[in-house]
């Protein structure tokens, strides 16, 4: 049995959006048959039920920071006011998933979502897996030093990731542009769950003013961050699981921008976020995060689920913490996502979600 863990029906703008040429209507799982199985465990995934993997495997992934201009509203419309978006261009930074080696970019799939650079590719585990991450600094454009930084897994110092002044010099901290280091996990039964991995580098502006204060987690703001999920054997499988980031970057950071913009998974404004597909009767799970500094309200229209101790249909994210939304569909029609924060729906974070019988 082979259940979708996802069918991300924005992959054709988003490779658009990366300038390579793919094919595929949207909703459509693309690039999995072209997938290198078994050159990396994490393809492993592809054909099996989320929660129901063998556990105490190594799973290796080879991550490269790049550097590309990214558009966050690549319609140039906010479909929910019927208004003209401009200025939405800038110089992003994103995790890529590439083969043993960096040789060549991972396609798109069902496990690590696209490959798009923002959201960076979901990292998958189950408890008593080990993990190791790879990671190569190719930042051309900023050549800033970076790091990676993962919540939920188990590590020792060598693998935090994280930089301070006292720190400085300590493995894995700052990776210089050019180099990579390898990052060490373990994954504990209690580690079960949806979190966030971002970069934790030194902080940095994007002016080239001597006087511009440095921002704490700038590279994370533009787009170094991305979704781990560890499941164990009671983990449910599920018919869809949809990937969704609430961040946030701000004209005074990076002044390129035209606007602050509330942005899903790299884009803003209805028209552009991703659309989401699901049929009645799917088992359906969202793994959500934010970073940033805002609180977010995640709200989807027409349905309810349980957040362990009630019903609700809505629930409060805040900086690094994350939702893992479980129900199984029972309400066709088109449906809105949204953050409930009235301002950030203004700025963009409006979705679309559609059930079909
Ligand atoms: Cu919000």
């Amino acid at each position: 049995m082979t259940t979708h863990e996802s069918r991300p029906s924005d992959v054709s703008r988003r490779t658009v959006l990366r300038g390579i040429a793919m094919t595929g209507a949207a909703g459509t799982l693309l690039a999995t048959g072209g997938a290198p199985l078994g050159a990396l465990d994490v393809h492993e995934t592809v054909s099996r039920p989320v929660g129901v993997g063998r556990s105490g495997r190594v799973r290796e992934y080879w991550l490269q920071i790049e550097s590309f201009r990214h558009n966050l509203v690549p319609t140039g419309r906010d479909d929910m006011m019927g208004a003209a978006v401009t200025g939405s261009s800038y110089w992003a930074i994103g995790f890529r998933a590439y083969m043993p080696g960096w040789t060549t970019p991972l396609p798109d799939g069902d496990d690590i979502g696209t490959n798009s650079g923002i959201p960076g590719p979901t990292l998958r585990a189950h408890v008593g897996d080990t993990v190791r991450v790879h990671v190569r600094n190719s930042d051309s454009h900023y050549r800033w030093a970076h790091s990676f930084h993962v919540h939920g897994w188990r590590y020792t110092p060598d693998s935090d990731g994280a930089w301070t002044s006292t720190t400085n010099g300590q493995p894995g901290r700052a990776i210089a542009y050019g180099d990579d280091y390898t990052y060490s996990y373990t994954v504990p039964a209690d580690a079960v769950g949806t979190w966030p991995y971002h970069d934790h580098a030194m902080a940095q502006t994007t002016d080239n003013d001597p006087n511009a204060a440095p921002v704490m987690e700038l590279a994370a703001e533009l787009g170094m961050f991305g979704i781990i999920a560890v499941t164990d054997h009671r983990t449910p499988a599920v018919d869809r699981e949809f990937v969704l980031f609430f961040h946030d970057l701000y004209q005074a950071d990076v002044s390129e921008l035209s606007q602050d913009f509330d942005c899903f998974n790299g884009t803003a404004y209805l028209g552009n976020t991703p659309v989401f597909d699901a049929r009645v009767g799917d088992r359906v799970r969202w793994r959500i995060a934010a970073l940033g500094k805002e609180f977010h309200v995640f709200h989807l229209h027409g349905h309810r689920w349980s957040d362990g101790l009630r019903n609700v249909d809505s629930q409060l994210i805040g900086p690094s913490t994350t939702l893992t939304v479980e129900y199984t569909e029972d309400n066709p029609g088109a449906w809105l996502y949204h953050c409930h924060v009235t301002d950030h729906m203004a700025g963009g974070m409006v979705g679309a979600y559609h059930v079909t019988n």
